[in-house]
Order: structure tokens, then sequence, then C-alpha cells
């Protein structure tokens, strides 16, 4: 099995929560059956042994409960202190933007929206995109997510990015993309009966590229 791409700075603090969360609990699960089993083997049926008939509120049996549930609540303390850190990091912070691109979200497909020469959105040289969205490598992107009509979800899973789009708000998120390439980008909401076709893709293009598609995007909104 291939491993996902993790094409976003953050990507490997995602993935080290989830791998976190999968080795402790995988521990456990061989812990608790390798005790279990060994529970049926040492107490199995043998003649001349008599059955023990236990309540289970006797103390050294009670401690069989109690330890494990004090260690897994340690784990637990463990696990909520890294998933606070990598939260922070990735959806309190919002670190400077060298560029913003907003995506609005429809019954079914993303348009795009870049702010063109003067770097602003909602000025008179914006240009818009559907479905493929189009980003410069190793920068800072700011995406503002808004919805023209029912909560949609922009999700890019090499990038291990995840937010709604929702109605009458704006939700700024940001990522950095460290490899150049292409990528799915897919619709994460329930969103109607197109939910299914509301694919695009995000292509992370090298500084000359994105220059390039840039200057024949712009020549194109300044002849319209
Ligand atoms: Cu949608």
């Amino acid at each position: 099995m291939q491993a996902l791409n993790q094409i976003s700075t953050f990507a490997t603090q995602i993935d080290g929560i989830i791998l976190l969360v999968g080795l402790i609990t995988t521990f456990w699960l061989l812990v608790a059956e390798g005790f279990f089993f060994w529970l049926i083997w040492r107490f199995r049926e043998r003649p001349g042994v008599k059955t023990q008939y236990v309540q289970g509120d006797e103390k050294h049996i009670k401690q069989f409960i109690n330890v494990p549930h004090a260690l897994i609540l340690l784990c637990d303390v463990v696990i909520i202190m890294a998933a606070m850190r990598v939260w922070y990091n990735i959806k309190q912070r919002l670190p400077e933007a060298e560029a913003t691109v907003r995506a609005i979200g429809q019954q079914w497909a993303w348009v795009f929206q870049y702010p063109g020469r003067d770097g602003r959105l909602d000025t008179d040289d914006d240009f818009y995109t559907s479905d493929h969205l189009f980003i410069e490598v190793n920068r800072t992107y700011h995406i503002q997510l808004r919805s023209r009509d029912v909560v949609h979800d922009f999700s890019v899973p090499v990038f291990r990015f995840k937010q709604d789009a929702v109605p009458g708000r704006t939700i700024t998120g940001w990522f950095r993309a460290r490899q150049t390439g292409a990528w799915d980008i897919q619709c994460a909401e329930m969103c109607g009966l197109g939910h299914g076709a509301m694919a695009g893709r995000i292509h992370v293009q090298s500084a000359a590229q994105h220059a390039a598609w840039l200057a024949s995007q712009t020549s194109l909104s300044s002849a319209r």
C-alpha cells in the first residue's frame, strides 16, 4: 500500500496524530486481547479443579479494571495535548499570507477567485477559474471559503486540508505546498444530488510556471 502524499507543510503533523492514536490503541488492543486469552487458558476447565464463583467487586479483581482505566485516561491526556498543539498550529494560528485566493462552493462546482495584478480581492482585475485551482509552490496562501447555497467542504486530501464553506460566512484557512504537481480537490460535505461530481484539481506550480499562467490569465481579463 502506498502512503498518501504529504504535500502541505502541516500534513506530517496531522499524520503524526493519527499515528499516535493508532499506536496507542494497537498497543492496548494487543494487551487486552492477550490478557483475555491468557485468562481463558489459565482458568480453563480441568479435572479436580473447582470453579470459582467471583462477584467482580473483590479488590484483587477490581484492580484489573482500575489500573488499565487510569493508564488509558493518561493516554487520553497525551492524545488530547498533542492534538491541541496540532489544532493550534493549523487551525487557530493564521500565518502571514503571501497570497490570497477565494474558493466559492455552489451546487455543484468550485469557483476560484484570484486577486489579479494588484494582489487584492474584489477589485476590477480579479479573475476566476472553476474546478481547477492554481497556486505556487512554497508560498503561504490564505484561502477564503464561501458558499452560494448550502454547506460544502473544501478538502484536499494530500494537503490534509479540510474546511467547511458555510453560506453567509467567509472562513479563512491557510496552506503552503512543498511540492509541485496536481492533486484532487473534493467536496467533503453531502451537498445534494451532484455532490459526488463536485471534484476539482489543485495545481501546484513552480514560480516560473505560475508567473506564466498568471500572465496568460491577466491578459485575458484585461482584454475583456
Ligand atoms: Cu459540495
